[in-house]
């Protein structure tokens, strides 16, 4: 039975994960690089060990500190959170052979859905609807241009290994193929240490929507419904809601049982998510799936009323899932905003100190922050601060009650990207449910 958890992590999670932990009487492990020092989850948890200087190549990635610590403090367990080692199968690996439970999935998973072309491969071989697209990495130039001329233009350059869009890149012909892929090969080069390039056919305007997954160490698994993502930029999401006002129940089921298959087909065990992109004709195509928490999570929890941290840690503990699919709640509506500490015309992070911080209140409101007044935000981590949920009855309740949220947040001291956000949840087309991945350029008058 685990009694002590390591959160490898920072801010805003690390509060979170420690929030559910004090509420089952888990011991928490916090660790610290000298930026956080004083920083709340820091405070907040039972022990806190330093792990080295502020960058996080020399902090918070380092496996081994992360494990010494883990084990120097009695720690049974290890929490990674999202981002950081979250998706890294050596530190899953390193947690396992030093005897803690790694709260989430086997380390095969993971590596399973590490590479783009290799889940690709997977995922049409389980049936999971996939774009049509290059079974594997395009080699060459030549075979880019065959390959192009099979699916038809337009067509989707990506990275094997990428992530967030890097190198991705949309190519209309074949005079523009040759540049695209071999500045796109030298960009994930660059960015992910592998140059590997796939294609894919181009899907216009999609949205995208992901489907939380959960299943135990005993092959049973459930879908907790969707989350639409669509309204990001620079392909960082801004804004989640759950559930999608694009799906109806037909489709909401198809994509649910397609992502039960995906995790099926990897022996899952844990809290994953599926992603997805859906056409204007309501077909879904298989994105790739994360295997971690994820940052919008709770506005899953607002709408099923559970708590995805503690159902990990039970699932880590070898419980067997306490509910079936036909049991799983989907009340109203939840909506999340990111709050980013960014400059919102520049676009660019604004770090600085947050001389104070004052968070709205009310039924219906979470605030899952890793800030408060005097907390420094350093160019070394995220510049999200924190995220804002809303529960309402309906869609349209949801809305009312983020605008008055958000105009209730203030932070002072740095640049937020709070006026954005209140732009966003006050468009018509996003009242509308009209939330494309092109959603903010639409409203910004770029395209
Ligand atoms: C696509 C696409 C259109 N067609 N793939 C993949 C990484 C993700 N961050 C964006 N991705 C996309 N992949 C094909 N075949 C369009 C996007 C895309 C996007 C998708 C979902 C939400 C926002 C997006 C913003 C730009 C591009």
């Amino acid at each position: 039975m685990i009694r002590k958890i390591l959160i490898a992590n920072r801010g805003e999670i690390a509060r979170r994960i420690i929030r559910t932990c004090q509420r089952l009487g888990i011991q928490t492990v916090a660790v610290y690089s000298d930026a956080d020092e004083s920083a709340l989850h820091v405070r907040e948890a039972d022990v806190a060990v330093r792990i080295g200087p502020p960058p996080v190549a020399q902090s918070y990635l380092q496996i081994q500190k992360l494990v010494e610590a883990a084990l120097e403090t009695g720690a049974d367990a290890v929490h990674p959170g999202y981002g950081l080692l979250s998706e890294n199968a050596e530190f899953a690996r390193a947690c396992t052979k030093a005897g803690l439970v790694f709260i989430g999935p086997d380390s095969s998973a993971i590596e399973a859905m590490g590479s783009k072309t290799q889940a690709r491969k997977l995922m049409k071989a389980a049936g999971v609807p996939t774009v049509p697209g290059s079974d594997g990495a395009i080699p060459d130039v030549v075979a880019a241009v065959e390959f192009a001329h099979k699916i038809g233009y337009p067509v989707m350059l990506k990275a094997s290994h990428g992530g967030g869009g890097i190198g991705m890149q949309v190519v209309d012909n074949d005079a523009d193929l040759e540049k695209a892929f071999t500045s796109g090969q030298a960009r994930a080069k660059a960015y992910f240490g592998n140059g590997e390039m796939f294609m894919e056919k181009r899907i216009v305007a999609p949205r995208h929507v992901e489907i939380q997954v959960l299943f135990d160490q005993h092959g049973h698994g459930v879908y907790l419904w969707e989350r639409e993502c669509s309204i990001q930029r620079r392909h960082q999401k801004v804004i989640e809601e759950a559930p999608s006002p694009f799906l109806d129940d037909t489709l909401r089921q198809a994509m649910g049982e397609a992502a039960l298959l995906a995790a099926r087909s990897i022996d899952y065990s844990n809290a994953g998510t599926v992603e997805f992109l859906v056409d204007a004709n309501r077909n879904f195509y298989f994105l790739e799936m994360n295997t971690r928490l994820q940052v919008e999570h709770p506005v899953t929890e607002m709408i099923t009323g559970v708590d995805l941290v503690e159902l990990q840690i039970q699932i880590a503990n070898g419980a067997v899932l306490p509910f079936r699919q036909e049991e799983i709640a989907r009340q109203g509506h939840a909506i999340e905003c990111r709050i980013y500490a960014e400059d919102p015309e520049k676009m660019l992070p604004s770090p600085g100190t947050i001389s104070s911080m004052s968070l709205p209140q009310g039924e219906g409101v979470r605030n899952d922050v890793g800030a408060e007044s005097n907390t420094v935000v350093t160019p070394f981590y995220d510049p999200m601060i924190g995220k804002l949920i809303v529960h309402g009855a309906s869609r349209s309740q949801a809305i009312e009650k983020m605008k008055a949220a958000l105009q209730q947040y203030e932070v002072s001291g740095i640049k937020t990207n709070i006026p954005l956000l209140h732009d966003i949840v006050s468009a018509k087309a996003f009242a509308d449910g009209d939330t494309t991945t092109n959603f903010i350029d639409k409203l910004k008058g770029r395209v």
